[in-house]
């Protein structure tokens, strides 16, 4: 099913006055801040996230899947997927994809149908983390780190494999997540595990074409409940340093143990020049892929404005690969896109609006009061308006869940592709 664009300026058209009252409200009260609306809204309207392939089917846990319906089967219904929510949202003009779940059949087909849709390639992912039908070498006991040479040499030929995959569809980046490591005291020798995925990784790097970026991606735990090699920020750094200045840390927010400073870390890689990419979702416990700014949205918000204040001051850092990893057996995975890619405008915006000047100034001034009442002012700011605005200019649609239920895109989709349900993600 494809979304006609006439259908979303009609069902704009209903809105369009109840929203043009909203945003002349907002632009006054920035007006009087003297801030520029519509240069905000200039640059939310450029602002794209990557959707993962493995978002599109009804995700979950290890305990269960319940499907919605209409699931896509094959890369093609992904890419379509991908299509409705940009040609909804105006946000979603990329998609990263997993190998080998997603191995392209046709790559001229592939590319045609993601242009048609205005996406582009960005992150493609290995998969060393499950055994293929067809694998010599099992990952049970881990992949790049694992003891025996065999099998880091077949995660190093795979993750290869897949920078050759991106290449034909032209991603610039790999992005690489390990579950090695070890569920119990004594499975794994710590500094052996650190040496062989630092061996590893350098190979891969080794055919890392040169307008490419290699992203480390790190986790405390899960699926290995005792040590995870690659468990932290630090040790993503630390690898990515090892290979060369085109390998980076990428920071999934769900992977940090609660309470950590999120933001500080994100600071931190901006410093360094050494953030390549992001994987957004919200959790409450642990990894939890939970709709992004569903739990919260003031942490994602004071994360905003650490990437914006870097975006704007550290030349040294590359422009950002910005990715959702979220997907949940509760929900139409669509919406729980729409709403994801919604929460990471609204908290761009609100992180836009922070006077950055007077912010310097209370901290030169250590007026502590006032550097909480400027990012709360910020972020208390209902900014949707301006996130509507920036869809509204840009022909997509100012309410983008109302005009998907409007259009009945999931009965459509299952009179389509029937009820099955085709999960994937971890
Ligand atoms: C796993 O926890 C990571 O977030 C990875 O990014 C992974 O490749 C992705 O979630 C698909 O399972
Ligand atoms: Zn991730
Ligand atoms: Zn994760
Ligand atoms: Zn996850």
């Amino acid at each position: 099913m494809k979304i006609d664009k006439n259908k979303i300026i009609d069902l704009n058209k209903d809105i369009e006055t109840k929203h043009l009252i909203q945003l002349d409200s907002i632009a006054n009260q920035l007006q009087h801040k003297d801030i520029d609306g519509q240069d905000i809204i200039k640059k939310l309207k450029i602002f794209q996230v990557a959707i993962p392939s493995w978002a599109l089917g009804a995700g979950g846990t290890r305990f269960g899947r319940f499907s919605f319906g209409g699931e896509p089967a094959s890369l093609e219904q992904k890419i379509d997927d991908i299509g409705i929510i940009n040609t909804l949202t105006n946000t979603a003009g990329a998609v990263s994809l997993h190998i080998p779940w997603d191995i392209p059949k046709d790559y001229n087909g592939i590319k045609e149908k993601a242009a048609s849709y205005n996406i582009v390639f960005d992150a493609v992912n290995s998969n060393t983390f499950q055994d293929q039908p067809d694998a010599n070498e099992s990952y049970k006991f881990g992949s790049l780190s694992n003891i025996n040479k065999a099998g880091r040499e077949q995660a190093i030929q795979h993750n290869i494999e897949v920078i050759n995959i991106g290449k034909k569809l032209g991603s610039k980046s790999i992005t690489v997540w390990l579950a090695d490591g070890a569920n119990f005291p004594g499975q794994n020798n710590f500094q052996k595990a650190l040496k062989n995925t630092q061996d590893s990784l350098q190979q891969i790097y080794q055919s890392l074409p040169n307008d490419w970026k290699m992203f480390i991606e790190y986790k405390p735990y899960e699926p290995n409940f005792y040590s995870t090699v690659i468990q932290d920020w630090g040790t993503a750094l630390m690898l990515a340093e090892s290979c060369g200045d085109r390998a980076y840390t990428l920071v999934d927010l769900g992977h940090h143990l609660p309470n950590t400073n999120i933001e500080q870390i994100v600071a931190t890689l901006l410093y360094k020049g050494k953030l390549g990419g992001f994987h957004f979702n919200d959790s409450k416990y642990g990894d939890d892929d939970l709709t992004v700014g569903s739990i919260k949205p003031y942490t994602l918000f004071l994360i905003f404005n650490e990437l914006v204040y870097g975006m704007e001051n550290n030349p040294q850092n590359p422009d950002l690969a910005w990715m959702i990893d979220a997907s949940h057996n509760a929900k139409d995975p669509l919406e729980d896109l729409i709403q994801s890619l919604e929460a990471i405008l609204i908290a761009y915006a609100q992180a836009l609006l922070v006077d950055q000047n007077k912010l310097r100034e209370a901290q030169e001034a250590q007026d502590i009061v006032t550097c909480q009442e400027i990012l709360q002012d910020a972020y208390r700011t209902d900014v949707r308006p301006l996130v509507r605005e920036s869809r509204l200019q840009a022909y997509a649609a100012i309410d983008p869940l109302a005009t998907y239920r409007a259009l009945n895109v999931r009965k459509n989709l299952i009179k389509e592709r029937g009820k099955k349900s085709t999960a994937t993600g971890l």
